[in-house]
């Protein structure tokens, strides 16, 4: 067919610029039972405090261990997590993408939200800062085999369901990115079709993890995040989690999804975090922890296994992939 996409490529191989030992295992502060799953739940309340990095990236910060996570697990530095980026609409060269979105314009901005529901509705950011935020600790786990744990600020997008009613006959959700080729030039070059989109199943979108994030440590997300505001479903590959959202739609059919309708063998709508499971060019048995030498084993539905595995039982997971 078209054209190959180029994003899919294995990250086995460390990257030294990310490489640093000096974190690892440096306090041990949770000494609790086997934490297979974690997501820290703090009410943040007032709106996150606005930044904007200007597409610089401070990288000299110092780790975080934090109740709530394992042990061996940090929360990932600033930097690193507004430093790797995939965002394919600025570039898709990881390290390219903060500098080439630091004008990005995301005020004003509105999520349109339709579809199969009773109450559809735009609703600006200053709406959506009405939503109580929390502060969520989640891994992220990118197809390409690295991985991060990053502390975001958002709130359940089952909340804002709750507000606009969903039909009885609605079963998914889709998503939609902004697009604008003028703010997003290298959107050409993509090897994607654009605008970026996504989707979930009504009970996958409805999960108390999957989040509307609109901040990162306690600020604003940096454009190259998906400014200003982004789902983030932490068992899913990172790929599922779709930036800078301008339309929410509710479907009863399972709605188109960016990277399956570039290569569908590679990528399908579940995209659920599965070590048992291999990309056809790679295996998603371990991964690269950002910052970390080495790699690390991939966990079940990325460690949320307790509180997901229930949406697909009785599911073959080979064939859903
Ligand atoms: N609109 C849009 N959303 C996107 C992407 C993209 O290229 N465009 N990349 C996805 C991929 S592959 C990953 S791994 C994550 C990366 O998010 P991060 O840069 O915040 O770590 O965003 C996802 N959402
Ligand atoms: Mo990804």
């Amino acid at each position: 067919m078209s054209k190959t996409p180029d994003m899919p490529r294995s990250e086995a191989t460390p990257e030294s610029v990310y490489r640093n030992r000096r974190f690892f295992l440096k306090t041990s502060i949770w000494a609790g039972t086997s934490l297979a799953t974690y997501g820290l739940y703090r009410q943040f309340r007032p709106q996150p405090e606005i930044v904007n990095t200007g597409g610089k990236i401070d990288t000299a910060e110092t780790t975080k261990f934090v109740d709530g996570l394992p042990a061996d697990e940090r929360i990932n530095t600033f930097g690193e997590i507004a430093g790797y980026n995939n965002y394919y609409e600025f570039s898709t060269d990881k390290s390219e993408v903060a500098g080439r979105a630091k004008d990005f314009i995301t005020d004003p901005w509105s999520v349109q939200v339709g579809g199969l529901v009773k109450q559809p509705r735009n609703f600006s950011m200053a709406d959506l800062f009405d939503f109580e935020q929390e502060e969520r600790t989640y891994r992220f786990r990118c197809v390409e085999g690295w991985s991060m744990v990053i502390p975001w600020v958002g709130f359940p997008l089952a909340k804002l369901l709750d507000v606009v009613e969903p039909l009885e006959n609605a079963t998914h959700v889709a998503f939609e990115t902004y697009y604008d080729l003028k703010q997003m030039p290298n959107s050409v070059h993509a090897g994607i079709d654009l605008p970026y989109v996504e989707g979930l199943r009504l009970d996958e979108a409805k999960h108390p993890l999957t989040l509307l994030a609109t901040g990162l440590y306690g600020k604003t997300l940096p454009n190259q995040n998906g400014a200003p505001i982004r789902l983030v479903v932490p068992w899913k590959y990172g790929f599922k989690s779709i930036k800078s959202l301008v339309k929410i739609t509710l479907t009863d059919f399972e709605p188109p999804t960016t990277w399956n309708l570039a290569n569908s063998r590679e990528y399908g709508f579940y995209s659920n975090v599965n070590p048992h499971v291999d990309h056809p060019r790679w295996s998603q048995a371990r991964e690269r922890r950002i910052g970390e030498g080495g790699t690390r084993e991939t966990l079940m539905f990325n460690g949320y296994e307790d509180q997901v595995a229930h949406l697909y039982q009785g599911m073959d997971l080979r064939k859903n992939y």
